[in-house]
């Protein structure tokens, strides 16, 4: 890089703002970077020993390179070469790799310890999330594209898959597992923090791969117990006449063929569990947010949002229709 001191700085500031953007993607609902549990703590911690121990190494080799190119060019005595390359080439690379192995390989049990209170199953479908919270006590409370956590414990979740392999994958919380069909895998997840975060699927499943989040929400273990024992409710009666009316629209035009929602006719296993979906915090597994505008949005042209999905879209229905089981379904607290 030639020029005056200006230029370069200049050049060296055009170099250091993806660097910048780089490091303030790394905090954020998101982010395996910024962790909020301790299995993402461990994962973070390999991260940065790894980078620090790579980066030690980097600069010896290219120091190594600038001091022969550079620094000292031409012959050198051939003895000291000779165990330059023994100890430098063979000896400290065999170390330095024996060390880092070591390390990372005994990060690994903790990771597998199993959890033994509150286990959560989730299925991943095209492209949604089934989830099955089961509790020590006995209950089975289904829900959707939105996972709960109580700060502070740990929690096993178990994974499986229909049709397709998907990944699991809460950055903030936990390393990624597959979700393989025809066997169960397992994560043990201990949210350190209480939070709103985001998890993805991380396995490419089809059309609608990168359309498919969840919200993960941690909270503290009484607001838990609340929001779990208003999940396992069923859902509340349609309160008014226009309520009432996208109720019986729903049974009418065949969503309860796909959706259940409890204490209602519909029983449907297919799609979603809509028993509470107004208490969701997004939509349609993590792209929408939840609410009424974006709701009609999807029942009208679920196909437009979302390429490949497995509901059909209802556009052809009147839109005094459509706004009635809008107002239903956002009911449903
Ligand atoms: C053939 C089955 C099928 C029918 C019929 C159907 N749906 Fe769906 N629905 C699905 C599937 C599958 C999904 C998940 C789509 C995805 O996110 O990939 C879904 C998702 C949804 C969601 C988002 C749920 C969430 O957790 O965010 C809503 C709301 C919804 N459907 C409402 C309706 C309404 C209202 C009707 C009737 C007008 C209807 N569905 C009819 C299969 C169906
Ligand atoms: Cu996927």
């Amino acid at each position: 890089m030639g020029g005056t001191g200006a230029e370069r700085r200049r050049a060296g500031w055009r170099l250091a703002w993806p660097a910048g953007l780089a490091l303030a993607a790394c905090s954020g609902s998101q982010s395996a970077l910024d962790p909020a549990g301790s299995e993402a703590e461990r994962v973070a911690q390999l991260f940065w020993v790894m980078l620090i121990g790579t980066g030690v190494i980097w600069s010896l080799v290219i120091g190594a390179a600038v001091y022969a190119a550079r620094v000292r060019p031409g012959p050198h005595d051939p003895a000291i070469s000779r165990r330059l390359i023994h100890w430098g080439g063979i000896g400290l690379p065999v170390l330095a790799l024996t060390a880092l192995l070591a390390y990372g390989l005994q990060l690994m049990p903790e990771l597998r310890a199993a959890g033994d209170g509150l286990k959560i199953e989730v299925s991943g479908e095209q492209w949604w999330w089934r989830v099955r919270y089961q509790t020590a006590d006995g209950r089975s409370i289904v829900s959707a594209n939105e996972i709960r956590l109580p700060a502070g414990e740990r929690v096993e979740l178990t994974l499986a898959s229909p049709d397709v392999i998907h990944s699991l994958w809460i950055p903030n919380l936990a390393g990624k597992v597959d979700m393989i069909p025809g066997r169960v895998n397992r994560l043990v997840l201990e949210p350190t923090r209480t939070g709103n975060f985001r998890g993805v699927c991380a396995e490419f499943c089809g059309a609608s791969h990168a359309l498919m989040a969840f919200a993960v929400v941690v909270v503290t273990r009484p607001e838990f117990e609340q929001w779990l024992s208003q999940e396992a409710a069923a859902a509340t009666g349609a309160s008014s006449a226009e309520l009432r009316r996208g109720a019986v629209l729903f049974e009418q035009v065949g969503c309860g063929g796909c959706h259940a929602i409890r204490g209602t006719a519909a029983a449907g296993t297919i799609g979603p569990d809509l028993t509470h979906l107004a208490s969701r915090r997004t939509l349609a597994a993590g792209i929408l947010p939840n609410e009424p505008a974006a709701l009609r949005r999807w029942i009208a042209a679920a196909d437009t949002i979302k390429p490949g999905v497995r509901m059909p879209s209802f556009g052809m229905l009147p839109a005094a229709d459509l706004d009635a089981i809008v107002a239903y379904l956002a009911s449903l607290e």
